[in-house]
């Protein structure tokens, strides 16, 4: 089996210090969340920022400060900014951080209801837009679905020509709005790809370690971080986000499988060695 991919999603949009003290929001503090999770494990930072009082922004300026500043002190580690943003931003606010020409980058590929009155607007023009913007700047696309239909839509897109092969598949699963996050849903997705394709799943608060779990004996690969669930376990807030992958790193090697250095991570996700 592959080696384990480990990303870890410090941030997130939506996800506060009230949830959680240890989120990240100044250049310092993603600093140090995108070290402790490197250190424990992850080859890839998934990146939103945020201003010093924590809202949410997609600054190419405040993108670039923080992602220089994590490689000065971890040079390998792959960054993979978002590009979905915080529910409302337009999509050229959301592309911002492409303009850097980072080695990945997320896609999401549909909207979907996000709690309340929100709705994360992804249109089949929004998407396509993103993937082309994607492939002229040399990004490979993480493809954030939420839902089997965002899959369908991802491989029509690719038929298209607006999504290249192989492709890489974030399954975000147990968002309220989106696909649940039990094991038969988790199966009906990982079947839904094409063979020549990766994937990562992100499960989302108390579905995050089983479908590690899930994904670690299946050969799949494993996001987990502050973005997606803030416990180390039930009514423990985690320390830190190193502490989350950490507790990947204990699974997988209780089932046999190996962690990937960032280079490792390149080869398996076909992205230029650094
Ligand atoms: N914050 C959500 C609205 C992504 O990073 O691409 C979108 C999100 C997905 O987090
Ligand atoms: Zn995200």
């Amino acid at each position: 089996m592959e080696k384990l991919i480990i990303t870890a999603a410090i941030c997130g949009a939506e996800v506060t210090k009230e949830h959680n003290p240890n989120v990240p929001y100044t250049v310092e503090e993603c600093v140090r969340e995108a070290g402790l999770a490197y250190e424990a494990g992850a080859s890839i930072i998934h990146l939103h920022v945020r201003e010093d009082d924590g809202t949410p922004t997609q600054s190419k300026d405040r993108f670039k400060v923080v992602m220089d500043a994590i490689h000065a002190k971890y040079p390998d580690v792959i960054i993979q900014p978002s590009t979905g943003g915080a529910v409302g931003m337009s999509n050229d606010e959301r592309l911002q951080p492409t303009e850097l020409n980072p080695e990945m980058a997320t896609l999401d590929c549909g909207t979907l209801n996000f709690g309340g009155d929100e709705i994360f607007e992804n249109t089949e023009n929004t998407i396509k837009y993103f993937g082309e913007k994607m492939i002229e700047r040399g990004i490979k696309p993480e493809l954030e679905v939420f839902d089997k239909s965002m899959i369908d839509m991802a491989l029509r897109l690719h038929k298209k020509g607006f999504i290249q092969s192989p492709m890489h598949f974030d399954f975000v699963m147990g968002v309220n709005g989106g696909i649940s996050g039990t094991l038969r849903d988790f199966v009906f997705l990982r079947e839904s790809i094409p063979a020549d394709a990766t994937y990562t799943v992100a499960g989302i608060g108390r579905f995050e370690f089983p479908l590690a779990v899930a994904a670690i004996v299946d050969g799949g690969h494993v996001r987990v971080g502050f973005e997606d669930n803030t416990m180390i376990a039930k009514g423990q807030v985690a320390e830190s986000n190193g502490q989350l992958v950490e507790k990947v790193v204990r699974l997988a090697k209780e089932l046999g499988r190996e962690i990937a250095t960032p280079a490792e991570a390149r080869e398996i996700l076909g992205l230029k060695q650094k």
